[in-house]
């Protein structure tokens, strides 16, 4: 491999997550979700999308709607790229995650290098691959198990919105999940479970669920972890067990952050896809 340090990256990365010009004092959430989107266009049957390659970087994935507001994310990091330019962008988000979750007190993830950036924009996967909020159950299994999850690792990525909030203006839905957004625990299962959730409409008119006081929210998408009974096993268990659930969701985020990496014996990404799965696309 080489002998970059990358946990020179890591440490820069950590000194940007505290923030008092934005959100809840961290801008430690929108890099979860940076790293999450740039992987989760993963499709197991043509090996086309996922983080390698960082297809991100081009207009027609960033302007998929389901990224927007991401662009704060990818701003956030640019200081850092410009510090360590060996590092690949795709390498970058990926890790972008991993340390935004370990400083807010989630677990360590493993996380590898390697992913190259060298694609061109006929790379990039098509629009619409990452899930829907507004919808329930049969729409989450068929966008995770594209990915190659199962019900259990669903869940237990899912446990990723105990972070940040809705806005209004980037996705239609309002609100953070839980009271402390800036804090990994296991808080969300929990009131998931034990809270009182009134559907509503919001301020742009979208149904979401609100808490009595109508300080949280849920997705559509987070209810339906609790009313599908092979979800809710697993609310049930994560919300009992804070550790199990630290355990599985570093497995869940880890396997997501290396879905269509192949590396070569130098530890390299191999080039993004072969030319039939480019094909496919
Ligand atoms: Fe999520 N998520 N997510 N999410 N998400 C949103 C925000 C975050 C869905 C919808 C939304 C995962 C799964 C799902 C985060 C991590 C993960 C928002 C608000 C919507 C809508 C965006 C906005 O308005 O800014 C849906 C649907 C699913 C699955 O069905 C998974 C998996 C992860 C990571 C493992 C994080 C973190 C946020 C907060 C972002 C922020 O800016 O605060």
């Amino acid at each position: 491999m080489t002998d970059h340090d990358y946990g020179a990256v890591a440490a820069e990365i950590k000194k940007i997550i505290p923030n008092d010009d934005y959100d809840d004092g961290s801008t430690g959430p929108v890099l979860v979700r940076l790293a999450w989107h740039a992987s989760g266009t993963y499709d197991k049957e043509t090996g086309t999308g996922g983080s390698n390659g960082a297809t991100m970087r081009y207009k027609i994935e960033s302007s998929d709607s389901a990224n927007n507001g991401l662009e704060y994310a990818r701003k956030f990091l640019e200081p850092i790229k410009a510090k360590f330019p060996w590092i690949s962008y795709s390498d970058l988000w990926t890790l972008g995650g991993v340390v935004a979750i370990e400083a807010m007190g989630g677990p360590k993830v493993p996380w590898k290098p390697g992913r190259v950036d060298d694609v061109d924009d006929q790379y990039v996967p098509p629009n619409g691959r990452l899930p829907d909020a507004s919808q329930g159950a049969d729409h989450i299994r068929s966008i995770f198990y594209r990915m190659g999850f199962n019900d259990q690792e669903i869940v237990a990525l899912s446990g990723a919105h105990n972070l940040g909030r809705c806005h209004g203006d980037r996705s239609g839905f309002e609100g953070p999940w839980v009271p402390n957004p800036i804090r990994f625990t296991n808080t969300y299962f929990k009131l998931l479970l034990h809270a009182e959730w009134v559907k509503g409409k919001n301020s742009v008119g979208n149904e979401q669920f609100y808490s009595d006081d109508g300080e949280l929210m849920m997705l559509p998408t987070d209810m339906s972890l609790v009313t599908d009974p092979k979800f809710r096993v697993w609310v049930e268990k994560y919300a009992a067990d804070r550790d199990l659930f630290f355990k599985d969701f570093s497995a869940a985020f880890s396997k997501l952050i290396e879905l269509g990496v192949t590396r070569g014996p130098e530890g390299l990404a191999l080039r993004k896809y072969s030319t039939v799965a480019r094909a496919r696309l």
